[in-house]
C-alpha cells in the first residue's frame, strides 16, 4: 500500500514508518520537527539522542534493506499537505502529526494556542487534501482514551446507544477531557465525524492509552534507530518516566493518591494496531472507533510493578506521592471496552516483569545520560 505517515519523526511515527516499510509498504514519512523544537524550548531532551529523519532513513535502509522516504515540512500549512497527498497518492494516511503533550498544552496561552492551531489545523488540512486528491484514501487517526475522561459508567468503543423518553439513537460516546491537548483530540473526532457524514470520508479513530517501551523489531536493528524516549514531565509518559526514575535512584513520582486508572499498551502493540486498522479499512462514510490499549492499571499498580522489576536488577526503588500538578480524579471508576482490535487479530504484548526488566536494563546502560532536573513536574494545571 502507499502509506503517508504524518508526524513520522515522533515517538510512535518513526517506529510505525519502519514497521510498515519492513512489511513492504511504500512509506512516505512527513514531520516538521515540532517535538524536537518543543523539547529544546522546554529542556526536555530524550534519554537517547535522535538522528534527523534523513539520517534515520539512511541507517534503516543500511540495516534492513527497506526504504522510508522522508519529507520535512509543516502539515498545518495547506500547501505542504496538498503536495504530500498529490505527490504520494496514499491509500492510507496514518495521522500522528499533533502536539501530544497534555502538560505542554497547559503551560500558558502560547502553548495552548500552538496546540489548538497545530492539531486542528493539521486535521482540517488533511480532510481537505484527501477530499481533493485521494477521496478513497483511508485516514487512520490517532485519538486518545483521554477523550472520554473518567466517567462513572463503563466506557464503550466510541459510540453509545441512548434511550430518551421512549426513543433510542446512537451517538458519539460523551467526552470530557482533562487537558487542552486531550480536548483538541475531541475536536478532531468531531471534525472527522462531520466530514465522514457529509462527504463520505473513510476514517478509523484509534483511542489510544499511554504507550510505553523502546523496543520494536526494526528499532532493535541499530541503537540509533531507537524511538524518541522522553522521561521528562512534558513528553515522558508515566511508565517510561518511572523506569528512568528507578534507574536514577529517585523515588517514583506518584501524582496525588495514585488511583488514576488508564488503559496502557506496549509500543509494539501500537504498531500492530495501526497495521491491523490499515489492512481492513473503514467503509466510505464510516467513522470506525477502536479503544487502543491492552491492560488497565492505576498509577500505584505501575509503581509496584516497577519496584518489582527493580528488584530483578538489585535496585531498591522508593515510591513517593507528590502533590498532583494536574486536575484529575485520583480515585474513580474505570472500565473501558477494548475488543475491536482483538477481534481484528491483535496479539498483545503484556507488561510482564520480564518486559519491564528488559526496558530497565536498557535504561540502566544509559544511566549516565539521565538529567535529574527533568524529573519533577514543572507545569501546574492552574
Ligand atoms: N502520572 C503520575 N506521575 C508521573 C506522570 C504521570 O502519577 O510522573 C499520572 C498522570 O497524572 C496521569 C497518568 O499518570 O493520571 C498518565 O499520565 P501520562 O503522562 O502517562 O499520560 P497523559 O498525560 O494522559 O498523556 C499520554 C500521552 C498522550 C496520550 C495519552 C493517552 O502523552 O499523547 O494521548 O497518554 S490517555 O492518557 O489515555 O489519554
Amino acid at each position: 500500500m502507499r502509506v503517508l505517515i504524518l508526524g513520522g519523526d515522533g515517538y510512535l511515527g518513526w517506529p510505525t514508518a519502519m514497521a510498515l516499510a519492513a512489511k513492504g509498504h511504500d512509506v512516505l514519512a512527513a514531520d516538521n520537527y515540532l517535538r524536537r523544537t518543543i523539547c529544546l524550548e522546554t529542556d526536555s531532551e530524550p534519554l537517547l539522542p535522535v538522528p534527523t529523519l534523513a539520517e534515520r532513513a539512511e541507517l534503516f535502509q543500511e540495516a534492513s534493506g527497506s526504504q522510508v522516504r522522508v519529507a520535512v515540512g509543516d502539515c498545518a500549512d495547506m500547501r505542504f499537505m496538498e503536495w504530500l497527498v498529490e505527490e504520494h497518492r496514499p491509500e492510507a494516511v496514518i495521522h500522528y502529526a499533533e502536539q501530544p503533550s497534555a502538560p505542554y498544552s497547559m503551560m500558558g496561552f502560547e502553548q495552548a494556542k500552538l496546540t489548538l492551531d497545530n492539531n486542528l489545523g493539521t486535521t482540517f488540512n488533511l480532510v481537505w487534501a484527501v477530499l481533493r486528491h485521494a477521496p478513497d484514501c483511508h485516514i487512520v487517526k490517532l485519538g486518545t482514551m483521554g477523550e472520554y475522561g473518567t466517567p462513572d459508567i463503563d466506557i464503550e468503543e466510541g459510540w453509545l446507544e441512548i434511550e430518551h423518553k421512549g426513543r433510542r439513537d446512537t451517538f458519539l460516546y460523551p467526552r470530557q477531557a482533562a487537558s487542552l491537548y486531550h480536548t483538541t483530540k475531541i475536536q478532531d473526532t468531531d471534525l472527522l465525524w462531520f466530514y465522514v457524514r457529509t462527504h463520505g470520508l473513510r476514517v478509523t479513530d484509534l483511542m489510544q492509552g499511554p504507550v510505553y517501551g523502546l523496543s520494536t523489531d526494526e528499532a532493535d536493528l541499530h541503537p540509533r534507530l531507537a524511538p524518541y524516549f522522553n522521561y521528562d514531565d512534558i513528553f515522558g509518559t508515566v511508565v517510561n518516566r518511572f523506569l528512568v526514575q528507578a534507574a536514577a535512584g529517585v523515588p517514583l513520582t506518584v501524582y496525588g493518591k495514585g488511583g488514576q486508572e488508564r488503559g496502557y499498551l506496549n509500543i509494539k502493540d501500537t504498531l500492530q494496531c495501526v497495521e491491523l486498522a490499515m489492512n481492513s479499512p473503514a467503509d466510505k462514510g464510516e467513522l470506525r472507533i477502536f479503544n487502543q490499549f491492552t491492560e488497565q492499571f492505576t498509577v500505584l499498580d505501575l509503581a509496584e510493578r516497577i519496584q518489582a522489576a527493580g528488584r530483578l536488577h538489585s535496585l531498591d526503588v522508593a515510591v513517593k506521592s507528590i502533590p498532583n500538578p494536574r486536575k484529575e480524579a485520583e480515585e474513580h471508576y474505570y472500565n473501558a471496552a477494548h475488543s475491536g482490535l482483538l477481534d481484528l487479530g491483535l496479539k498483545p504484548h503484556y507488561m510482564t516483569e520480564d518486559v519491564l526488566g528488559e526496558m530497565l536494563e536498557r535504561v540502566l546502560r544509559n544511566r549516565d545520560r539521565i538529567d535529574n532536573r527533568k524529573i519533577l513536574p514543572r507545569v501546574k494545571w492552574s
